[in-house]
């Protein structure tokens, strides 16, 4: 039986840190599709303090112990830095775990629930749907910063684990989506047509990469890999990109996943789960936006990184698209929904994104190619 999140429960859980602060309650927090997100308001003190309590989704990220150990890594790695130049505003430029009173990265319920604790980063918001191009920038730049700090993680990225093996494998992706549409479990197959068809006509975009990487054109980096745009933390009072978070899927990848996951939930003009496809369109003015911010933030990319920037936006679209799609499939026992349908709708959105980016790819190859030009110049 599911158990429920009551307050008794939550301040447990709290308790089982070491934050020297009294639980006073915990609501839950966030649009995010995968773990249970909570906001805790402690007294610590006398004085007000704020963390966020997350239940790590363990269907999912089966051994917590490696992300957690990912997280530490990465977290740390990025703090000193921070501390050692005397970032202004260090402690909210880097997410900080708090370590349970065992001195664990993780806390482990009895039910074998997995809960970690952040320090709350205050004044920050999120966006799920960009509305000014500038949030896109600074967004970009700061996944495009995470990614060149994490360049000399001790080890070169060695020491991480994969959190989930193949997560940007989109053939692999393929295959799971195939075999969801064998298997047809509730018999949603006969009304999906279209979307199969979809999905099956751009299977080719999956071949592209895969020589390029074996070549070493396209090298492998520590990168976010779900740099959905909701995944970074925007200042209240500057709107500047400060925090990157959701740090689950941090891993070796490939920069063309962390830029294309930007431009699929960055461009898209309507909700991730819009009930209007056919009005979907991916902003060019976004789009540039994305690889300005990316690329000024990034540092040096290959050229064949550079050249192939946009591809990275229309497959990880296609990819994303046919992860929802086996999901309706399979019977939404991945991805959250709050109604029926919704993985389907999620489906249409990301296919109706591909087919605008590809739309406009002679536009967005010249953005590129602008802003790589700016960038080194
Ligand atoms: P999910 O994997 O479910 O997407 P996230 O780690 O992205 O979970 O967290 C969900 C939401 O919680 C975020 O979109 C953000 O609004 C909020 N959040 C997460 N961590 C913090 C933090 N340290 N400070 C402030 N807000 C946070
Ligand atoms: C999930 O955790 P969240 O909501 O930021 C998913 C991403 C998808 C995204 C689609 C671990 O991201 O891969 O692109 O939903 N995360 C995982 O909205 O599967
Ligand atoms: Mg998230």
């Amino acid at each position: 039986m599911k158990r429920e999140f009551t307050q008794e429960r939550l301040g447990d859980v709290f308790r089982a840190f070491a934050s020297r602060s009294d639980f006073t309650c915990a609501i839950p927090y966030g649009t995010g599709h995968i773990n249970d997100t909570f906001k805790v308001t402690a007294n610590q003190g006398g004085a007000v303090v704020i963390f966020t309590m997350q239940r790590i989704n363990t269907t999912i990220f089966k051994q917590p112990e490696n992300v957690m150990s990912n997280i530490v890594q990465i977290t740390t790695h990025l703090g000193e830095r921070l501390v050692a130049e005397r970032t202004v505003d260090a402690s909210r430029r880097a997410l900080q775990v708090v370590l349970t009173r065992q001195g664990e990265d993780f806390y482990r319920e009895a039910d074998g629930s997995c809960w970690r604790l952040y320090v709350y980063v205050d004044q920050a918001f999120t966006v799920d749907c960009v509305e000014h191009a500038a949030d896109a920038y600074t967004a970009a730049l700061a996944f495009g910063q995470f990614q060149r700090l994490l360049a000399d993680l001790p080890g070169g990225g060695a020491s991480l684990v994969e959190t989930i093996p193949g997560f940007h494998d989109t053939r692999s992706r393929y295959a799971a989506f195939k075999a969801a549409l064998k298997e047809d479990a509730l018999g949603r197959a006969a009304e999906v047509g279209p979307e199969i068809e979809f999905a099956l006509a751009h299977e080719g975009l999956a071949d592209i990469l895969p020589p390029l990487v074996a070549a070493g054109d396209i090298p492998l980096r520590v990168t976010h890999n779900d740099t959905k745009i909701n995944n970074v933390l925007l200042d209240a009072t500057t709107r500047e990109g400060i925090c990157v978070i959701d740090l689950d899927t941090c891993m070796p990848g490939l920069a063309l996943y962390d830029f294309g996951d930007m431009v699929r939930a960055g461009t898209n003009n309507a909700a991730e789960d819009t009930t209007e496809p056919e009005k979907v369109v991916s902003r060019a003015d976004v789009f540039e936006a994305l690889a300005r911010g990316f690329l000024a933030g990034a540092g040096c990319l290959t050229p064949a990184e550079v050249e192939y920037l946009p591809l990275g936006g229309q497959l990880m679209t296609l990819e994303c698209g046919i992860r929802f799609l086996a999901d309706y499939l399979q019977g939404d026992v991945y991805f959250r929904t709050q109604r029926p349908r919704q993985n389907l709708d999620r489906c249409r959105s990301q296919f109706a994104l591909v087919a605008s980016q590809l739309k406009q790819n002679d536009v967005f190859r010249k953005a590129v190619a602008e802003a790589a030009r700016d960038a080194a110049g």
